[in-house]
């Protein structure tokens, strides 16, 4: 027995060690982080707005910006300050070059000059340098038709490449920062039920019309028309494996990541109804009715051993028709359809721990005109969607395996006003944002989304935490 014991402590000890080891840069050992894409113009939401009205601190924040379009006007990492926790920042860089709106083709990732990617290298760093943990999304939807910079496998694994190599070697990162940036390298999540790759018709591909049949012949270049056509037969189409060419290599990704929505059953996605119960699941690992599937989670999160992110994720409700603006049938309802999407991944216990790679998770939480539809893909803002979210969420089972944003601060940071997450226990009451819905079932009003002192009444004052070099957590 003795014997035994020792050797099962050794295992034990051997594979803890290892599964230590095996940790991602900012990979947590055991929870998903809980985070969000604002539409953060001001007027409209903020980091500190959402966590008053959800009750929880967010672990991450996204907030995007064009490369090298806007180096003058980083992303306002500042309204994360606000919110007085240590939340990550999560930034998602688009390749767009200022005053060239037809750029076509390699251009859009061929224009970075060495002086650009310095400059990226020390925005980056510097995020870093002041307190945040950073994920980065670099040139997303790498695989899609409709970007400037999608169907470009060599441009794009090349650019890539460079720019984290750079980010890695700069002298400015600090030592013993090194593992506080972690690049997600994120495609389009494979379409189900109609719609999908290569998507033909977009006005970016690398062909010449880009309709019909994708051939060597109609490729404008050769070099990344081999790289596309991963089966070798000469065309371009569903037949070819829509990930691997634009995969970098395990060396230079830190994090997997997929934007999985659902926008409907049936492509064009202009009709209100239940998602199948297999909606998001089919897209996470390609499970039929897709004939041509690639298990991305398996392939590229569970074999790579790598954890994924949902980048981008929620449910679309069809407000009205852009042409016409005619009302679109409710169906079963914005909360209905929103709530069977939710608790198929979000907020399923048995999801979450079958699909445990899967670390963080960022609600988009956008209304916007897409293809032929005004959509609302939002679970926070309507008070009755977001009571009956915090009431499948906080459930014990569910809660207990997330993250939030807390207080322990960086060195450099001052969370002088950080209050701890609030907990499950903290629902209704606890802000007025989260006003109890009326018994007539009418929506409250919409989360207050302008900004303000959040100061939630279950709030714990953790103490203040004196810095020296206080000054750096200012954004100036
Ligand atoms: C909050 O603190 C814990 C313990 O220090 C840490 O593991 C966790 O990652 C922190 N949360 C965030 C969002 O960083
Ligand atoms: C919340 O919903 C209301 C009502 O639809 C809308 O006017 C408001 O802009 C939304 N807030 C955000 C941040 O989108
Ligand atoms: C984009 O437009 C500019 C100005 O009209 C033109 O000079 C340039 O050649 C165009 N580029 C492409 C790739 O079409
Ligand atoms: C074709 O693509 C390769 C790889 O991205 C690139 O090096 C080359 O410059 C491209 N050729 C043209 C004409 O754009
Ligand atoms: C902390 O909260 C107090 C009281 O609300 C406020 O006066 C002070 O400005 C806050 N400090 C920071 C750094 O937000």
């Amino acid at each position: 027995m003795k014997a035994s014991h020792a050797a099962t402590s050794l295992a034990v000890v051997a594979l803890a060690g290892s599964a230590l080891a095996q940790l991602a840069p900012l990979e947590h050992p055991s929870g998903v982080y809980f985070g969000a894409w604002l539409d953060s113009r001001p007027g409209f939401d903020s980091p500190q707005a959402f966590n008053k009205r959800v009750g929880h601190n967010a672990a991450f924040f996204q907030l995007a910006y064009d490369f090298p379009l806007n180096f003058n006007t980083p992303p306002p990492v500042e309204i994360l300050d606000y919110t007085q926790t240590d939340a990550l920042l999560y930034v998602t860089i688009y390749p767009k070059k200022d005053g060239i709106t037809n750029m076509t083709g390699n251009q859009a990732l061929q224009q970075f000059t060495d002086a650009d990617v310095a400059e990226l290298v020390k925005q980056l760093v510097g995020f870093v340098v002041r307190g945040r943990k950073v994920f980065v999304r670099l040139f997303p939807e790498m695989n899609g038709s409709w970007n400037p910079w999608g169907q470009r496998p060599v441009a794009y694994t090349t650019q890539w490449r460079r720019i984290v190599n750079a980010v890695r070697s700069s002298p400015a990162l600090p030592a013993d920062r090194k593992d506080w940036i972690a690049f997600v390298w994120a495609p389009s999540a494979a379409v189900t039920r109609g719609g999908g790759y290569p998507f033909s018709g977009g006005d970016n591909t690398p062909f010449t019309p880009n309709t019909g049949t994708l051939t060597s012949r109609t490729a404008a270049n050769a070099t990344e028309f081999a790289a596309l056509d991963t089966n070798k037969d000469g065309n371009f189409n569903e037949q070819d494996d829509p990930y691997s060419p634009y995969y970098p290599g395990n060396e230079y990704v830190d994090w997997v990541g997929s934007s999985i929505y659902y926008y409907g059953n049936t492509w064009p996605w202009e009709k209100n109804e239940l998602p199948v119960p297999t909606s998001f699941v089919e897209q996470l690992t390609g499970t039929p009715p897709n004939a041509r599937s690639i298990n991305f989670y398996d392939v590229y999160a569970s074999r790579n051993n790598k954890p994924m992110m949902l980048v981008e994720t929620n449910a679309a409700f069809h407000e009205y028709l852009l042409q016409g603006r005619a009302a679109v049938d409710p169906g079963p309802g914005e909360l209905a359809i929103k709530q069977a999407f939710w608790k198929q991944y979000m907020t399923s216990p048995s999801f979450l721990s079958t699909y445990n790679k899967i670390k963080a998770i960022c609600l988009f939480e956008f209304q916007k005109d897409e293809e032929t539809t005004h959509r609302d893909f939002q679970i926070t803002n309507d008070s009755i969607i977001l009571a009956a979210f915090k009431k499948d969420f906080e459930v014990q089972d569910v809660y207990s395996k997330y993250i939030f944003g807390n207080c322990s601060a960086a060195a450099g940071a001052q969370l002088v006003n950080c209050t701890a997450d609030a907990g499950p226990s903290s629902q209704p009451t606890t802000t007025d944002d989260n006003a109890a819905v009326g018994s007539d079932g009418k929506k409250a009003g919409g989360g207050s989304t302008s900004a303000g002192v959040s100061t939630s009444v279950s709030a714990v004052f953790m103490g203040v935490l004196s810095v020296a070099a206080a000054g750096l957590w200012a954004w100036l």
